[in-house]
């Protein structure tokens, strides 16, 4: 992407508003732009960040062996009366009527509708198990909208749903998605604990909150500091197996939030911060299945009212995250599986021929090798340049001068660090394709 051409309308000001870094940042970057209150438009910058988070969490789901499907955002209000949450969930859900004096309602979250879908078409034991999941905007008539992305009315959700035939079956579902959760944020080069939390609207006995450190976290937290190193990925054991010694062993480990800690049972090693909420996983039983009644014919041919479960993620509150817990004073620091370009060229002076041949150079053939590459060719003083840059924290800068050019050497940064490397063309593109 040439930046002289990009739609990224980058504010000198912090824009007043903005109460936390997230926000700030996301606006000052060009990311988003609020359209009503809690609901934001997704400009270019932004959309290619969200999509980079969405495609995680797709290939991890597609790993523990859920399926991916589309529901829509408006919903009838006829199957949330059959589960009772039509009343129930108040003022939070936006109710639509449409033309023909239908109630309808923009969807909050899904186990209506799934539970719906699935007894429709599954009636027998062998089916199971069956887990289905979706990415969706959601929304919620928060009564105070605020910090941008963090909380929303309309937000991006991955939101699934597991059906089984018994507890047991339902309780390998529950941590299939346990590791799939802590393999989904690694990933993204973040560090979520998974705290016993409580169940709200959604119900249920048994929940994990997904947890990011973070000062501004919107709750207080508390987690046994072994969480700070444990290393998910190179631990986590193959999705088909049975997870019961990794669950245990990774349950063990203290982690509450401030409704469910108890100080008598915390270790002497103890970290207290605040937390932001990126995802919930849930295992309710038969919550929904019980008043829909989504029952399938079990072995010995008797009716089995099926055992559910329900996980999501804030997928586009992830991305709110993420900032939060990784920025300087200059801006936002990308961790580069979700950056939404892993490389900027800097072009220090336009008007110099061969600065110009040996950027183009660089861009075509770094796109030539599919590297995600933005190219500030702008006629801009490079100060404004690297401010930019490190605003909207691409993992690596490339800086291209005539200065430089005369001795045979480019500058690469490396934005996390702040590290420089003089090195030749060849070897700066060595470097980041490697
Ligand atoms: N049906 C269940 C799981 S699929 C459910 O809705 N769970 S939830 O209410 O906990 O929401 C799932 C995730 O969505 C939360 O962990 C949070 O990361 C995100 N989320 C919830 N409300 C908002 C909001 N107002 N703005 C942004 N993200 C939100």
């Amino acid at each position: 992407m040439r930046m002289s051409q990009f739609f990224l309308p980058t504010l000198k000001e912090t824009p007043a508003e903005a109460q936390v870094v997230s926000h700030r940042l996301m606006l000052r970057a060009g990311m988003i732009r609020q359209t009503s209150a809690g609901i934001y438009a997704w400009l270019p910058l932004g959309w290619r960040v969200l999509q980079k988070v969405a495609q995680i969490v797709r290939e991890e789901q597609d790993r523990a062996g859920a399926q991916e499907m589309l529901m829509p955002t408006i919903q009838s209000a006829d199957l949330w009366k059959q589960s009772g949450r039509y009343e129930a969930y108040g003022k939070e859900m936006l109710r639509i009527t449409d033309r023909h004096d239908r109630e309808m309602l923009y969807g909050p979250t899904n186990e209506e509708m799934i539970t719906d879908i699935f007894k429709t078409f599954v009636k027998s034991y062998k089916d199971l198990p069956k887990n289905l999941y979706h990415i969706q905007w959601k929304f919620r008539d928060e009564i105070r909208p605020r910090f941008g992305l963090m909380r929303g009315r309309e937000f991006l959700m991955k939101d699934n749903y597991s059906f089984d035939l018994d507890v047991e079956g339902a309780k390998l579902s529950y941590r299939r998605m346990f590791l799939a959760y802590l393999r989904t944020f690694a990933r993204m080069g973040i560090k979520a604990i998974p705290m016993r939390a409580d169940t709200g609207p959604i119900g249920g006995d048994l929940s994990h909150e997904f947890i990011i450190l973070a000062e501004t976290g919107e709750s207080q937290v508390f987690c046994d500091r072994r969480w700070l190193e444990l290393d998910v990925l190179a631990e986590a054991p193959a999705p088909d197996s049975d997870l019961k010694e990794f669950f245990d062993r990774y349950t063990s480990i203290y982690a509450a939030t401030e409704e469910m800690h108890d100080a008598a049972k915390a270790p002497a090693d103890l970290v207290t911060a605040r937390g932001i909420e990126v995802g919930h996983i849930f295992y309710f039983g038969k919550k929904y299945s019980q008043p829909m009644e989504a029952i399938v014919a079990g072995p010995d041919g008797q009716p089995v009212t099926v055992e559910m479960g329900s996980y999501g993620i804030g997928v586009s509150r992830v991305v709110a995250a993420i900032i939060e817990a990784s920025h300087d004073e200059q801006g936002i620091i990308w961790p580069e599986p979700v950056a939404p370009f892993k490389l900027a060229i800097v072009n220090l002076k336009v008007d110099d021929a061969e600065c110009s041949r040996v950027c183009e150079d660089l861009y075509a053939r770094l796109s030539g090798a599919k590297v995600e590459v933005l190219y500030d060719d702008r006629n801009e003083r490079p100060g404004a340049k690297f401010a930019d840059m490190d605003l909207i924290g691409v993992p690596w800068q490339l800086t291209v001068g005539p200065r430089g050019l005369k001795a045979g050497v480019v500058e690469l940064k490396r934005r996390a660090t702040g590290e420089k490397f003089e090195l030749s063309v060849e070897d700066a593109l060595a470097r980041v394709m490697a």
